[in-house]
């Protein structure tokens, strides 16, 4: 739930990037950390292993202005997508606010996006929530590999309510902003309902 401080007037929302390993979860992070304002955002922490492995998550704040007086906070973390850090990936996602789901379009890694969808599905729900109810969309990651799947196909395997699709090549940095833009409005539609 976005924890909304009506003393100091501000709106703290968690967003959080799941997926497969290797996906591109953390190089959508790094592209936000490079191209933002170093005003509005904060440190860009990352627990990784040696060789660059999310070992436990990353985490960004960034401020992006303020709603009716209040100044709006969103804490941006990635899960580690290796299949064995699944405790990880529960915790990370208590009080979470919106899901961006980043696949990998190579066709070897289909079944690791459809295993890792199905493992959000069921981290939600232990945690008391639904995929269907949660603020979500899908980003389309590594566009630019050769054995890319066409779009049409993947979202038809992957897609998982009437989300938005994003088309992303995170390493250049296309279709990042897109893609938190499109988590960022509906995480803040959510909250309007919810007053
Ligand atoms: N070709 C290509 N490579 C990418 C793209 N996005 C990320 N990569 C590369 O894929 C590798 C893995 O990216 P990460 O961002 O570390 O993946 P991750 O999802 O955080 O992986 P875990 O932390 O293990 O879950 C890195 O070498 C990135 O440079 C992309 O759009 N195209
Ligand atoms: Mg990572």
């Amino acid at each position: 739930m976005a924890f909304i401080n009506y003393a100091s007037r501000e709106i703290n929302c968690k967003l959080v990037y799941y997926g497969p390993g290797l996906g591109g979860k953390t190089t959508n992070l790094q592209h936000i950390y490079e191209k933002t304002n170093p005003e509005s955002r904060g440190k860009l922490i990352s627990l990784a292993t040696e060789t660059e492995r999310t070992l436990f998550f990353d985490f960004l704040p960034l401020e992006l202005g303020t709603i009716r007086g209040f100044r709006t906070r969103f804490h941006l973390y990635t899960v580690p997508g290796q299949v064995f850090y699944d405790a990880s990936r529960k915790l990370i996602l208590k009080g979470c606010d919106g899901v961006a789901f980043v696949s990998d379009s190579q066709a070897a890694r289909m079944e690791a996006n459809i295993e890792s969808l199905k493992n959000l599905e069921d981290n939600l729900t232990a945690n008391g929530f639904n995929l269907k109810e949660m603020p979500y969309v899908l980003q389309l990651n590594k566009r630019d590999m050769p054995t890319a799947v066409p779009v049409e196909e993947m979202t038809k395997a992957l897609r998982y309510k009437d989300e938005e699709v994003f088309e992303a090549v995170a390493i250049g940095g296309k279709g990042v902003f897109e893609t938190l833009k499109g988590l960022a409005r509906l995480v803040l539609q959510d909250l309007k309902k919810a007053k």
